[in-house]
């Protein structure tokens, strides 16, 4: 590993098909950070936390390829940045059980993500299981693990980066300066996609409230199409308020200055109605996904051995270069392999 090098990590779980959240969220910074030669890159299928919320042994190894597969219709080269799966390094879970040791249980309930995702399995009857709340010590050591010092990601993860900070500055306090550098997020606010539906999130599993990567374009208009916007506005001629519509927020994170404006004002004087907004909306969706699906389908010509054989050597790679580094935080912390 050459040292000089940025070490940038990012990992995703294989809960489904990737969606516009992720892709504006995490893997268009994947892809703009994996062509800068000063870069390390490092991006994981994450099938260890899968588990904290969904055990279909069969599913999971179909999502984790899909993603893979997904990784490559976005832009990512393999030959150009490690790709793995998180099961295929074992030291991580090692490295977890270290840094679990240095993490306050009152940090972990209080967590947002855990606090948000334990409600949800509750509404559906299931309890939140210990995975689930151990969740971010895990993320911290696939961070700490192959040395990252910077992690793109959504600003949903954010508390789980800060977090990772934090256990790599109490481990270097206790056991020894500067073992694990301190990971940075990119530099902004990072950003949320919005839901379509009134209480969906843009998630993996909430295919109605989500664009898909491999939604077609009919389908990308009809999800806009039947997508919430203000509730108050019941009829075309009436002015809406684009602070709490959905759509207003696409327009941010997808069009240009002007077309902002042009969203803004014609929906505060209902000189446009939601369907006008929709459409440009769609169309840049569509913009964005329609080079990723014409890779995808080149992709799947070759069948998905290739993929295998990618996530293979992926997990070669980063498992000799973090479990080297999980070695010397062993050392570090008195317990080596004796
Ligand atoms: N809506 C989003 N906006 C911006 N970034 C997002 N990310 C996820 N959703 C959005 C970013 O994508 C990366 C991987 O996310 P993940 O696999 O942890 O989350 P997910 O796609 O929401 O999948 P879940 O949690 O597995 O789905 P559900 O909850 O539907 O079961 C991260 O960088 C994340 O920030």
């Amino acid at each position: 590993m050459d040292n000089s090098k940025t070490v940038v990590l990012s990992g995703i779980r294989a809960t489904g098909q990737l969606h516009l959240g992720n892709y504006l969220g995490a893997i268009q910074h994947f892809v703009t950070l994996a062509q800068d030669p000063s870069n390390d890159c490092f991006y994981f299928i994450a099938n260890l936390h899968t588990l904290t919320t969904r055990q279909d042994p069969q599913q999971m190894q179909i999502d984790l390829r899909n993603i893979v597969l997904d990784f490559m219709a976005c832009g990512l080269d393999p030959e150009k940045s490690t790709i793995y799966a998180q099961s295929s390094v074992p030291e991580l879970s090692e490295l977890s059980w270290l840094l679990a040791c240095l993490t306050p249980v009152s940090g972990l309930m209080n967590m947002h993500h855990f606090k948000e995702k334990k409600d949800r399995l509750s509404e559906e009857g299931l309890k939140a299981n210990a995975g689930l709340l151990t969740y971010p010590v895990l993320m911290a050591a696939d961070i700490l693990g192959p040395h990252a010092n910077l992690v793109p990601v959504g600003e949903d993860q954010h508390a789980h980066v800060e977090m990772a900070r934090e256990l790599a500055k109490r481990f270097n306090h206790h056991f020894g300066d500067g073992i694990f550098p301190i990971p940075n997020l990119l530099e902004g606010e990072g950003i949320r996609v919005p839901g379509l539906t009134a209480d969906g999130k843009m998630g993996k599993s909430e295919a109605d409230s989500a664009i898909m990567l491999n939604d077609s374009p009919d389908e990308v208009e009809r999800k806009l199409r039947s997508a919430v916007t203000d509730p108050q506005r019941m009829k075309r001629s009436d002015p809406g308020d684009p602070e709490v519509c959905n759509i207003f927020t696409f327009h941010h994170l997808l069009s240009e200055p002007e077309q902002i404006e042009w969203a803004r004002k014609g929906c505060t004087t209902a000189d446009i109605g939601c369907v006008d907004c929709k459409v440009v909306v769609a169309d840049h969706i569509n913009k964005i996904l329609t080079p990723i699906r014409a890779r995808r389908e080149e992709l799947l010509v070759r069948g998905m051995d290739f993929i295998d054989e990618i996530i293979h050597e992926g997990g070669l790679k980063a498992r000799k270069i973090i479990a080297a580094n999980v070695k010397e935080a062993k050392e570090k912390m008195g317990v080596p392999s004796y």
